[in-house]
Order: C-alpha cells, then sequence, then structure tokens
C-alpha cells in the first residue's frame, strides 16, 4: 500500500509528495527537520518537538508557512490515514524552490512535508545484551561553526562519523567536540554511570538537546538516582559502571563496549535495566 504523505496543506500518495529539483533542501541542505514516535496513538511529547523545530527554523531564519496547531493536526492526520498508531514521523520544512545560488532571500514557499512510517527498531538483541560502539575520528560540528542545536537538514556531520561506525561494524558512533569532550553519537545522547549517579555532556558541549534524554533526566530524577550535566572525556567512558544512549528512535539502548573496551560488567547495568523499564512504561502511560 502506498503511504500517505502531508504535503504543505493536503494529504497525498507518496508517489505524488515531490519537491522541486530547486528546492534548498535539496540543494543546499537549507531546512529543518524533527522525529518524534507515536506510541498507541499518542505522540511522545509532540509539543517539545514541535518547540525544537521552530528553534531550529528561526536559527536560519526560515518561517515556517503554517502554524504549531496546525502541524499538531497534520501530524495526527498524517498517522490516522496511514493507519499507524505506533509508528515514526518525520517533519521536514525546506527553504522552497530558488534560484541556484546560496542566497536564502531568493526562494520562495519553503515546503512542509510530514511523513509516517513504521518505526524500524534496532534488534532486540542489542536492547538485551547492549551495543558495541567505537569513536569516530569525525568531530562533532564546532558550534561556532554551526549549533549542533540547529536539526537542519545538513546531517553529514554526523553521517561522516557514522559511516566510521559501520566500517568498524558497529550501529552507532561516537563524536567528540573540538576540545576532545564527550558531545554525543552519531543520532543519540549519551549517557554514564558513576558511583551511582548519571552524568551526561552539557548543552555546550555541542550537542543536540535531545528529548529522550531530557525524559530520561526527569525518570532518573524520580526514581532518586541523582542525574547532573557535566564535562566528560572518553577516560570516564572507558572507567563507567554502565553506559546507555537516548533518542527518539533507540529509546533507551545500553552500551557494552566503547573502542573495543568492556564498560563494567559487559552486560546491561542496573541502572540502565530501570531506566529502560522506565522509558518503556512512560512512553506507554
Ligand atoms: N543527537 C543527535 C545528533 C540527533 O540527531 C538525538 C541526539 C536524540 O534526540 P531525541 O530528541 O530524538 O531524543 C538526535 C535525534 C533516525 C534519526 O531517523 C534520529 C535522530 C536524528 C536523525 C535521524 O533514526 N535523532
Amino acid at each position: 500500500m502506498p503511504r500517505i504523505v502531508f504535503m504543505n496543506d493536503r494529504l497525498v500518495p507518496e508517489d505524488q509528495a515531490r519537491v522541486s529539483v530547486f528546492d534548498h533542501g535539496l540543494l543546499y541542505g537549507d531546512g529543518v527537520f524533527e522525529g518524534l514516535r507515536s506510541y498507541q496513538g499518542h505522540v511522545f511529547r509532540l509539543k517539545a518537538h514541535l518547540d525544537r523545530l521552530w528553534e531550529s527554523a528561526r536559527a536560519i531564519c526560515l518561517e515556517i508557512p503554517l502554524s504549531p496547531e496546525a502541524i499538531a493536526q497534520a501530524v495526527s492526520d498524517t498517522l490516522a490515514a496511514n493507519h499507524l498508531l505506533d509508528g515514526y514521523v518525520r517533519l521536514v520544512v525546506t527553504r522552497g524552490a530558488g534560484s541556484l545560488g546560496l542566497d536564502p532571500s531568493r526562494t520562495k514557499n519553503p515546503q512542509v512535508i510530514v511523513i509516517a512510517d513504521t518505526i524500524s527498531l534496532y534488534p532486540s538483541e542489542y536492547y538485551e545484551k547492549g551495543l558495541r560502539i567505537v569513536t569516530a575520528a569525525t568531530q562533532r560540528t564546532h558550534s561556532a561553526a554551526l549549533s549542533p542545536r540547529i536539526k537542519s537538514l545538513n546531517y553529514l556531520n554526523n553521517i561522516m562519523a557514522k559511516l566510521e561506525g559501520l566500517q568498524a561494524g558497529c550501529v552507532e558512533a561516537l563524536m567528540l567536540n573540538h576540545k576532545g569532550e564527550v558531545a554525543e553519537c552519531t543520532g543519540d545522547n549519551i549517557f554514564l554511570v558513576r558511583a551511582g549517579s548519571l552524568l551526561t555532556p552539557p548543552p555546550d558541549a555541542g550537542i543536540l538537546e535531545g528529548i529522550t534524554r531530557h525524559a530520561v533526566m526527569e525518570l532518573a530524577h524520580k526514581a532518586g538516582i541523582v542525574v547532573r550535566e557535566a564535562t566528560l572525556v572518553r577516560h570516564d567512558l572507558y572507567t563507567a559502571e554502565e553506559c546507555f544512549l537516548t533518542g527518539t528512535a533507540a529509546e533507551v539502548i545500553p552500551v557494552v563496549t566503547i573502542d573495543g573496551r568492556t564498560i563494567g560488567s559487559g552486560s546491561p547495568g542496573p541502572i540502565t535495566t530501570r531506566l529502560i523499564k522506565d522509558f518503556y512504561a512512560l512512553v506507554r502511560s
């Protein structure tokens, strides 16, 4: 069955959901996006995702031609049109078609796209046994060059690191910032456990402030686990008791080796296991 896609003001079959070859989203990666999950027909933290979309757009002087309410409606309409209760939603806003050349003022009609699809999860084995990750040589974009807080259509920085991970046989890769500090993974935030406390890099380490990251920090707080943002280096990860990643697609996933070194006991630890369980309950509540 063809998927149904929302384009600007209506739902269309996927083969009619098209953007111009002159769209600056295609030509220059000039645009923004969000990835959301729906659980049992309820979109997890919709407002936080819409706020972040607007923040990303504002940062690149892109005016989204629809209201947040209209996009929220488009999200539920697109999920319903595809008969999805549990699904993945991709929001995309492009700069629109224009003349060749970077100048955004010579574009018009930003395109608003909402795609809903089934979610392709990591195999359940990764959640039970944990992931192996490696550190990529590709640094996270310097925030003075381009803020990693903008979820832009230009993800080449992360894709370069993802390729390094895949070439090393790993599905995720760790990215450091220009100071050699731990930033995040290519599409996930990172946490470690040290002396029973949860530590995660602060926003100024050059990360995307993940919505799952925020939810997990709240869950830890509720569970009486101390959680702190702290500048971390690889030494902290190598010597951690536990490590896990968070992201909309992956949710909470344990990490058991980094650069071939075993983390903690080599299997998912008790705090990670607890937070996986709490997150599962939260998204279905
Ligand atoms: N860091 C980066 C760089 C991301 O792109 C996260 C962290 C986690 O954020 P959330 O808000 O999802 O907890 C992300 C977002 C995908 C996909 O389709 C996932 C992301 C980005 C692009 C694609 O799997 N993760």
